[in-house]
């Protein structure tokens, strides 16, 4: 399966080393205004090569529009979007192209389909996450002019650094998209000593929609939290999600869980903006877990295809954190299930309209 959503449909194509990547987003309404530009700003946000912390790579990661826009809006047929591979370093793969990295998609590829891709991962590589980040651009556009919903993320833990306070307006300052200025230093000096030494380390990615209204997703099997959960799970490298407060409930009693109510608003959120897998109008919050990068440069036994025991040593272009780049795309998968759960809305629900009462 290449594809997600029902009436906001994505599906991707591409690999790490082909000639392009790309996508076709299918269901979008006709009449945004879309230009190449407006992917520039979350497309430059997800690159490698962007700072000394991430994969050296330098692609330029400029996107053609080739359908669904004519004269500056979207037509409601499908939009095609390509991105060409500019700077792929095959060479780099040829000594790991008959060895399985352990921790990597390699092995499982390999058992699937009998044959792969080894350069830069073929279709496993996180180079795929920049159509998701393209894609994504158009439902925040739709989002933010329809309804006023804005999704922002961050990074709330890299390693065991986790942020001492929170400023929204620091995010975007830092290379990490780290609420706290005042940590970046000593971030900087983590992220250096780890590529030293040649290790790689898990992250973990906040991601909060505000504005969306009560009453988006489906029960039972469309829930919005479910569907966020494999949007989110569906990110290379990512092994858990949690909806607000995730596996913290297990420890909490119902008295101080619930979100108790009132006139004037909700008086906390525990429950991350969703009940019965249905928004409640409060700020939606999704975090997800990235494991460490698996393409490490300290050997390790592992097997070759042919089932000997063999020392791998992964050089090349990598990312000690495939977290610190992962900001952007939680946010388009965000973005993109929460427009489709809206489209969905509108087409059974669009005539109930407001239902009193609403909490604010
Ligand atoms: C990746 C390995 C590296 C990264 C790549 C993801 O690929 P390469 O060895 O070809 O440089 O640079 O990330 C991107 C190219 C990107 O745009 O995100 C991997 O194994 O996932």
């Amino acid at each position: 399966m290449n594809s997600f959503g029902r009436l906001l449909r994505v599906t991707t194509f591409g690999e790490s080393h082909g000639p392009a990547i790309g996508c076709v987003v299918d269901g979008c309404p006709p009449g945004i205004a879309l230009a190449p530009e407006d992917f520039a700003r979350d497309l430059a946000r997800r690159a490698t090569g962007r700072s000394r912390h991430t994969s050296q790579r330098h692609e330029a990661d400029e996107v053609e529009i080739l359908s669904g826009v004519y004269e500056g809006v979207t037509t409601g047929t499908p939009i095609a979007l390509l991105i060409r591979n500019t700077d792929a370093r095959s060479k780099d793969y040829d000594a790991i192209a008959r060895q399985f990295r352990p921790g990597h998609a390699d092995y499982t590829y390999w058992q699937k389909y009998g044959l792969r891709d080894p350069r830069g991962g073929g279709r496993s590589s996180a180079r795929e996450t920049t159509m998701r980040v393209a894609a994504g651009v158009i439902a925040k556009k739709w989002l933010a002019d329809r309804h006023g919903v804005h999704v922002q993320g961050w990074l709330g833990q890299i390693g065991d650094i986790a942020p001492k306070g929170f400023d929204a307006d620091a995010i975007e300052g830092n290379p990490f998209f780290w609420p706290d200025a005042a940590q970046v230093v000593e971030l900087e000096a983590f992220m250096d000593a780890l590529r030293k030494s040649g290790d790689s380390v898990g992250a973990k990615v906040v991601v909060d929609a505000t504005g969306v209204p009560p009453g988006w997703g489906e029960p039972v099997y469309g829930k919005l939290s479910a569907e966020l959960g494999a949007a989110m799970l569906s990110i290379n490298a990512v092994k858990g999600v949690e909806i607000g407060d995730g596996f913290d409930a297990v420890a909490q009693r119902g008295s101080a869980h619930r979100d108790v109510m009132r006139a004037d608003g909700f008086a906390s959120n525990h429950a991350g903006g969703i009940l019965g897998g249905i928004s409640t109008g409060q700020p939606i919050r999704v975090s997800v877990a990235f494991k460490p990068t698996s393409s490490l440069r300290l050997p390790a036994p592992t097997l070759d295809v042919d089932g000997q025991e063999v020392e791998v040593i992964t050089t090349g272009r990598h990312d000690p954190c495939v977290g610190i780049r992962a900001t952007p795309i939680c946010e388009a998968m965000m973005a993109l299930v929460l427009m489709d759960q809206a489209l969905r809305h509108r087409a059974q629900c669009g005539d109930v309209g407001d239902v009193s009462p609403r909490i604010p």
